[in-house]
Parts: structure tokens; sequence; C-alpha cells
């Protein structure tokens, strides 16, 4: 079973509201954003961790794991599409394409996140009715909305906003790094195993794996913000020393920040080659894209 992105988004898209009624300009700003691109690495690693753990994928069933895929991009996109307004980081590329303020103005852009983020739980509810009572979809919903919220990422963009400005100690930087983007990496992966029928202690440990990825995965954006190419990386560079922020690289250096990032890989596939597994190429393929994120240039 292929996982490249295009087979991601011919599954997510499938859940896209469309644009019409007397609310079309907000769907469509929702739309815009939601088709625009980017790595789609979370409905991935959500997919790859299902598919890892699934007793057998013969029987593979897309309508369970398919909401909760296109919830979790949902999500991260809503954010992105708060985390560039004017008030936040201010910023007008994402994406390689003019972000959801510049393009429809700031007052249906704050509501094309808010309608991004509903819209996410609308989407993976869809699954109770599919398959009513299941114990795994109702863990995987609990999991999906507390690492999205104030104990999860909004938690960590909440105190990333209020020291903007401010040196932060090695806990805060890591409480911000933690919760604004491992949350929902861990997110992603947890709900992929809660899915498949993993226990609690399979969940807990995809989990401490996803916390080392999603530690990479911002310092290796931290360094991108440094060294990147805008029009690889699609979002303006220099955009953390432009807001006055302090982040895991400005403080360490990049050949520092360069070996943080492998060693918080290194721990994440040490952790994954040692589960249990049903299905080995599977893992394989998760290892290979928590290490293709090490090097990743976008
Ligand atoms: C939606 C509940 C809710 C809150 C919003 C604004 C905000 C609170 C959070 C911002 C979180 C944020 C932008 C963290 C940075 C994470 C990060 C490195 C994002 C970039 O992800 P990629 O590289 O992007 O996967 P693409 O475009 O490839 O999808």
């Amino acid at each position: 079973m292929s996982n490249s992105v295009s087979d991601i988004e011919n599954i997510i898209y499938k859940y896209i509201p469309t644009a019409k009624g007397y609310q079309q300009d907000v769907l469509s700003a929702m739309d815009y954003a939601f088709l625009a691109g980017g790595k789609r690495i979370r409905p991935m690693m959500m997919k790859l961790c299902f598919d890892m753990l699934s007793e057998s994928l013969d029987t593979y069933d897309e309508s369970v794991i398919g909401p909760f895929m296109a919830a979790i991009e949902m999500i991260h996109t809503s954010s992105l599409i708060h985390d560039d307004l004017p008030a936040l980081d201010n910023d007008e590329l994402r994406r390689g394409k003019p972000t959801v303020h510049v393009k429809y103005g700031e007052d249906v852009a704050i509501l094309a996140g808010d309608g991004l983020l509903n819209y996410a739980y609308e989407t993976a509810a869809k699954a109770f009715s599919i398959k009513p009572g299941d114990a795994g979809i109702e863990k995987a919903f609990a999991i999906l909305a507390s690492k999205a919220g104030v104990y999860g990422m909004l938690g960590g963009q909440s105190l990333d906003v209020v020291m903007t400005g401010k040196e932060l100690s090695d806990d805060k930087l890591e409480f911000i790094y933690l919760n604004k983007t491992s949350a929902l990496i861990e997110s992603s992966m947890m709900v992929g195993a809660a899915l498949a029928g993993a226990d609690d202690t399979l969940v807990s440990k995809l989990e401490e794996a996803a916390r080392a990825v999603g530690m990479a995965f911002q310092v290796q954006d931290d360094i991108l913000d440094i060294k990147g190419d805008e029009a690889v990386i699609g979002k303006p560079v220099h955009s953390d020393e432009k807001n006055d922020k302090y982040t895991y690289a400005t403080i360490h250096g990049i050949e520092e920040s360069k070996k943080y990032v492998k060693e918080m890989s290194d721990k994440a596939n040490a952790i994954i080659r040692g589960i249990a597994v049903k299905n080995d190429s599977a893992r394989e393929e998760l290892c290979s894209l928590i290490n293709a994120l090490i090097d990743r240039d976008r």
C-alpha cells in the first residue's frame, strides 16, 4: 500500500467542505488553506502507525482512519492560519502562496481558522457512526482533542506569544516546543495506534517517540528559518528574528542544533524499532520518513 503525499491527499480531500451558501466566503478561505499543499506529514504518520499496528492490511478500511487523517490536517492548517495573522507572526507567505489574511482579509482569516478547527471535530466524529461503541475510536477522539488544546498545542503557542522578545530558560523553550509542535505529532502517531487497537502501553511508547520527532522537527524548522531558501520552504525566512523570537537555533547555534536533530531522530527510531509490530514494511516507511525530516529543506 503506497503512502505518497498524493495518496494521503486523495484520502483527506474527500472530507473538505463545499464552498456554497451564505457562509461561502469563510468556506472558500478554509478550502484555500487546506488545499494549498504542505508536506502532509501528520496524516502520513497517523496512517503509517495505523498500518504498522493493524492486524491485517488486507481488510484495511479507510472509513475510520480517513476522518481522523483529515481532522489532524485541518487542526494543523487552522493553527497555521492563526500563526500567520498580523497579531502573531504577521507573515504574508505560506506553502508558497499568500497567507489567508492577505487573500481574504483578517476578519475572514480568523473565522476560517476557527471554522477549520471546529470542522476537524465534526469530521473525526463521522467515525463514531461507522463503528458505534468502538473503544479505539473513543480513545482516538479524546487524544485528538486534548493534544490540540490548552494542555497541548494551544498551551505551547500561548507561552511562545507571551515570551516574545524575552530570553527563554531551557525549561520554557522545551515546554513551548513540546506543546506547540510535538503535541500534534504525538496526536498523529497515538491516534493511528489507538485506531489500530493498540493498548495504552503501546500508545504511550509512540507518544514518547513522537515527542522526540516533534523536538527534532521544530529545531530543524528553526535551522531553516535561518539558513533556508524562501522559494523552497514556501514561507519567509528570518521570521523568528523579525518577531524577536529566541529559538533553539539562535540560542545554541546551527551545528549544535543539527546534532540535536540527529540525536532526537535516532531516539525516535530506536523506540519505534523496539516495539512489536504487525507490519514491518509500515515500520520501515515510518522510520524512513522520520530520517528524511532531518535533512529536509522545506
Ligand atoms: C488551532 C487550537 C489551535 C490553536 C492555534 C497559532 C497556534 C494556536 C499554534 C501555532 C502552532 C505552530 C504554527 C507551531 C509550529 C509548528 C510547525 C513547525 C509548523 C510547520 O509545519 P509543517 O512544516 O508545515 O509540517 P506544512 O506546510 O508542510 O504542512
